[in-house]
């Protein structure tokens, strides 16, 4: 994260560091997963070692607790907390009403538990973020393993009655193998093109028994902080 910075890790990082300004001594503060996480994370282990901030940080993958405690950011888990001030994370998609795609990291499920368990979410991105309409990137589901292929079957049969442009599904590998989520789950990408009603969709994936969580984030989200790489910021 040293050197010259192309320019979409100059437009994360310059997210990153306006969101650290939001966090206050005495927080409790959720630490999302990703590249654009990894630059707040960053920031805030700065911010922790030069000025001193005193905050405790729930993070939503053993990747972002590993780089935490390495900065020097003081780690609790979401138990030990009870409830946070505030979580900030990345995405992988948002649109106008502030509803998210998240879960390309595979993060989505401790991602969506922490961010609920908070006050306030704030969400940090580069432009290329940003859609009219949710659904070009494959919306990620996490399942368990046992009854992987019927529960893979019923996500597509759901998809028939939904208001989807595309409904081809995938279960993401890790080379030879499923991917393995912290929670030991696996994650099948369904490939929707355009999400008519994410609302609609939502409760319906989740009502499928295999099913733990799906990666829409519905009126979760309070701000989304757009980052640029000549360092301007939008706020949505
Ligand atoms: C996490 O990281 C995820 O929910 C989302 O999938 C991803 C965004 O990654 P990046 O910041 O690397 O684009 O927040």
């Amino acid at each position: 994260m040293t050197g010259e910075l192309s320019p979409a890790d100059k437009a994360k990082s310059v997210a990153a560091n306006r969101a650290a300004g939001y966090v206050e001594d005495g927080m409790r503060v959720g630490l999302g997963t990703g590249s654009t996480a990894a630059w707040l994370v960053k920031r805030l282990g700065e911010r922790v070692r030069a000025d001193g901030l005193r905050f405790r940080g729930v993070p939503t993958s053993t990747r972002t607790a590993a780089q935490a405690r390495d900065v020097g950011i003081e780690v609790i888990t979401l138990d030990e907390a009870g409830w946070l001030d505030l979580t900030i994370d990345g995405a992988d998609e948002f649109d106008s009403d502030l509803t998210l795609i998240k879960g390309g990291g595979g993060a989505h499920l401790q991602e969506k538990i922490v961010a609920r368990a908070s006050d306030r979410m704030i969400v940090i991105a580069d432009a290329a973020k940003e859609v009219e309409t949710l659904g070009a990137f494959p919306l990620p589901v996490e399942v368990i393993p046992f009854g992987l292929k019927s529960t893979q079957k019923l996500i597509e049969e759901a998809l028939v009655a939904m208001d989807v442009g595309g409904r081809t599904t995938a279960l993401r590998m890790n080379g030879d193998a499923p991917f393995v989520t912290d929670e030991g789950n696996h994650i099948i990408d369904l490939h929707l093109q355009r999400i008519g009603d994410a609302r609609q969709i939502s409760t319906v994936l989740n009502q499928i028994p295999g099913v733990v969580e799906n990666g829409l984030f519905i009126d979760m989200c309070d701000l989304v902080i757009v980052g640029h790489a000549d360092s301007r910021v939008d706020l949505h």
